[in-house]
């Protein structure tokens, strides 16, 4: 029992008469009283975890959300308390503070954005409640606020995207040509696209010869990602080069692309460089519409169990854990489409 422990009673109980309650058998009948001591006696040494998720904008996110689920069930020791925040960052702030009210044993959240956390992560920690960030980072002054964080590298991601553009350039002889390039951008202030932004930057500043026309935030969507890409389809006749910073935009983006009579690929008019690596971007990569797409891996539940049972043992835990990842090109895609599960 961690020192939250009590409130694992508490809260069995409080749910059992709620259940009973909206059951219509009444606040107290025999049956529920029965059932809530059943069910106390059952739940009374679950881990309640209390998991405030960006939104579903984006298969990797509805992927995240299921490895959580699968990893925190109530077989393997947990009550988890999932809330979907649409992309609001005060539908996140709401949640925190209703597992805060709740008393939960853990908070883990996925911040949509980096700023504005500090407050509600103080009344985190003045009611004893350790922090597990997923994914994406806060920025705040004081990094205490916060226990831990699993998630990407998401620098080293764009840094892949550049070092992949430069290596192609270099190996078709256009290293000396001018590039015209574009970026779909993710959440603007987010950590992905403040990361990849950085990262790829990083590469391209080296190569005068690349100019970045235009960035433009698609928000992560598909319908966002297409209507951007066709505002800046509208504005500019010579791209060569889409850094789309996530899938589900560039999923958009190429429609647009192709509906304007533009063509995608290699051989095409303009080159795809997107992230994430979903299954459905994996087949295009291997068609050779997406030229390179540097993974993300949203299948970060086991992590976060593995994290939660050290805390739980009384065990010291690092700062940061950073998932593995690949980068999938039409050379070595094929090999990974079957075990692709999303
Ligand atoms: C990446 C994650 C991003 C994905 C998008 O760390 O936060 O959010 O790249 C998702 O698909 O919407």
């Amino acid at each position: 029992m961690s020192k939250n422990g009590w409130y694992r009673l508490g809260t069995a109980a409080l749910l059992v008469s709620l259940l009973a309650f909206t059951c219509g058998c009444g606040i107290f009948s025999s049956v529920a009283v029965g059932e809530a001591d059943a069910y106390e006696e059952e739940n009374a040494n679950l881990v309640v975890v209390g998991f405030s998720q960006v939104g579903s904008e984006s298969v990797w996110r509805t992927t995240n959300t299921v490895s959580v689920q699968e990893a925190l069930t109530k077989e393997n020791g947990y009550f988890l308390i999932f809330s979907n925040a649409r992309q609001k960052q005060e539908n996140q702030i709401k949640a925190l503070r209703s597992f805060i009210s709740q008393r939960v044993d853990y908070i883990v959240f996925s911040p949509v954005t980096e700023s504005g956390w500090d407050t509600v992560l103080e009344e985190a920690r003045e009611a004893g409640i350790p922090v597990i960030l997923l994914d994406r980072m806060v920025n705040v002054e004081d990094a205490s606020l916060y226990t831990t964080w699993i998630g990407s590298d998401v620098e080293e991601e764009g840094r892949k995207a550049g070092r992949w553009l430069e290596q192609y350039l270099k190996i078709t002889n256009r290293q000396k040509e001018e590039i015209n390039i574009v970026v779909l951008q993710g959440t603007l202030g987010s950590t992905p696209q403040r990361g990849r932004s950085s990262g790829f930057m990083e590469i391209a500043n080296k190569y005068i010869n690349w100019h970045i026309l235009d960035q433009r935030s698609g928000e992560f969507t598909t319908a966002k990602g297409k209507e951007v890409m066709e505002q800046i389809l509208e504005r500019y006749e010579d791209i060569d080069v889409v850094v789309s910073q996530n899938d589900d935009m560039t999923f958009g983006a190429i429609e647009a692309i192709e509906e304007s009579g533009r063509s995608v690929g290699r051989g095409g008019d303009i080159l795809i460089l997107s992230f994430d690596a979903v299954r459905d971007a994996l087949r295009l990569v291997e068609e050779g519409k997406i030229a390179v797409d540097v993974e993300c891996n949203p299948e970060q539940g086991e992590y976060l169990a593995e994290v939660i049972g050290m805390l739980e043992r009384g065990e010291k835990v690092e700062k940061a854990y950073v998932v593995e990842e690949k980068v999938f090109t039409k050379e070595n895609v094929s090999g990974y489409m079957n075990s692709r599960t999303y």
